[in-house]
């Protein structure tokens, strides 16, 4: 017996995968990277870097098998553009990857900083390498957000979480062409009191589709006399009515727990902004940025999370 449930995700044993140490050029700090599979099967995460100045920038990074051997460019992937696009004043941070069928092409949702807080952008790109901004789609403040890969009821469909007064919810935003944004709708809030998840939610990861629904890795930010405590849980939306939560675990999943996550820049921050599934369809490999330091990597099950929620 054991007074624990057992572990839904297992940390790649030579954590953290990448630091600022292995960046081709001068960076303070390189973590919560969006992540997508390439056609050739190889993972490209687009790490934030943060320079030396405090203002971040995107980079990408590609590697055959997931794990190790990088290929880091040699030069950041995506600078902030502030003389076109004055949102980007302060840096651009935590992207959300999605490949859009439809448009044969990768979404990037990002945080703009701008000078009246951050806000949510989108670009798009083919190679990682030349991208079409759309610019600011919600207003500050507000990020963590992310594209469905798929139009739900003929709409595009955009999670993110703005702020208003003490509250931090996730909401749900629909739109015919990404441009206007409308329907919204609060669809997971943040507890209250002593709960884990109290105050302040965010999405983590990009919704993964799964047969029963859309699975989302959220975290919850707990306010503690020794500073703000990063956690990860569980929820799944309805498939073509994804604003529906359908289940909504209690506990936290995952948490800072090795020196890696909790120390660093901003200790106790364990922070997903995506993940690969494997071609069994179910082994999902986790990237997040520890302690806003480094990428570290966890692997898990997407039956498994499901079964969680079932039971929690
Ligand atoms: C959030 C985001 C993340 C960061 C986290 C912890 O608000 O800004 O980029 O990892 O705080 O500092």
């Amino acid at each position: 017996m054991t007074n624990r449930h057992p572990a839904l995700f297992h940390r790649y044993k030579h954590n953290p995968i990448l630091t600022a140490a292995d960046w081709p050029y001068p960076v303070n700090s390189v973590f919560n990277p969006g992540v997508t599979l390439l056609p050739d099967g190889s993972t490209l995460l687009l790490c934030r870097v943060e320079g030396r100045n405090g203002h971040s920038h995107l980079c990408a990074a590609r590697s055959a098998n997931g794990v190790n051997d990088w290929k880091i460019d040699p030069r950041p992937t995506l600078l902030p553009d502030p003389e076109r696009h004055p949102d980007e004043l302060w840096g651009i941070e935590d992207p959300r990857i999605a490949y859009i069928d439809e448009m044969s092409r990768y979404s990037v949702v990002y945080t703009a900083y701008t000078r009246n807080g951050p806000c949510v952008a989108l670009a798009f790109t083919e190679n990682f390498r030349d991208f079409e901004r759309y610019g600011v789609i919600m207003p500050p403040e507000d990020k963590d957000a992310a594209l469905f890969p798929r139009r739900i009821g003929g709409y595009w469909a955009l999670i993110h979480r703005p702020v208003s007064g003490l509250r931090a919810d996730m909401w749900i935003s629909y739109s015919p062409d990404l441009r206007h944004w409308g329907s919204h709708k609060s669809i997971l809030e943040a507890r209250r009191g002593a709960w884990w998840d109290a105050n302040k939610i965010g999405l983590s990861a990009p919704p993964i589709e799964t047969p029963k629904g859309w699975l989302v890795i959220y975290h919850g930010v707990r306010q503690t006399a020794a500073g703000c405590l990063y956690r990860l849980g569980l929820a799944l939306f309805d498939l073509e009515t994804p604003e529906h939560c359908l289940k909504r675990g209690d506990e936290w999943v995952f948490g800072p727990e090795e020196p890696y996550e909790t120390r660093g820049d901003v200790g106790n921050v364990v922070f997903p902004c995506g993940y690969t599934i494997a071609p069994d369809g179910d082994t999902i490999h986790i990237y997040y940025g520890a302690a806003d330091s480094s990428v570290a990597l966890a692997t898990g099950s997407v039956k498994s999370m499901l079964k969680w929620l079932d039971r929690y």
